[in-house]
């Protein structure tokens, strides 16, 4: 697993001042897409009153993990003690599969792309890659 540089630190912190604005409609695009593109990720949201694109429920929980993300992006030099507790609750109490983490962060990915196709230069796509890949084995880590 490669580690941020202080450059990927940089990008990842400037990218994110960029997106941030957006970041709930992001947030909800992703997790729309990680429900129709990998439906066995539904299992987990079966509590939920409406899983399709759009609704109430998809949207305040785009939101949620935005801010988890955003939150990650404030603890950069450390993520794995910067996200012990989220960490925690999936393994725990929520016992999502970690595999599911990189579905998501690859979602993340592809919808800040398409949103912002002109900031995402391939120097961007590094450094978003490692930064949501170091997020997902952060979030993995409390199952060991
Ligand atoms: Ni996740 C709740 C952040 C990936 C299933 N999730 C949260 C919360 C945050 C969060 C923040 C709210 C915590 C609280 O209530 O204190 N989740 C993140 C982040 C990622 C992620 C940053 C990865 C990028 N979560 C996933 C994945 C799944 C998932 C991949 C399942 C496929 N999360 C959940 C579920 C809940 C949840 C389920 C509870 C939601 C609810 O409404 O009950």
């Amino acid at each position: 697993m490669t580690t941020l540089t202080a450059k990927d630190k940089e990008t990842v912190k400037a990218f994110w001042a960029k997106m941030a604005s957006k970041a709930q409609d992001i947030g909800a695009d992703a997790l729309n897409r990680m429900l129709i593109v990998y439906p066995q990720t539904k299992t987990y949201f079966s509590h939920w009153k409406d899983l399709s694109p759009g609704s109430a429920q998809v949207l305040k929980h785009g939101m949620t993990v935005m801010g988890g993300v955003e939150y990650a992006v404030t603890k950069l030099d450390d993520l794995k003690a910067g996200l012990a507790s989220l960490s925690e609750l999936h393994a725990f109490t929520l016992r999502v599969d970690p595999a599911n983490f990189k579905i998501l962060s690859h979602n993340i990915l592809v919808v800040m792309a398409i949103t912002f196709p002109e900031d995402f230069t391939p120097e961007v796509h590094v450094s978003m890659d490692k930064f949501l890949a170091a997020l997902a084995l952060a979030l993995a880590e409390k199952y060991r």
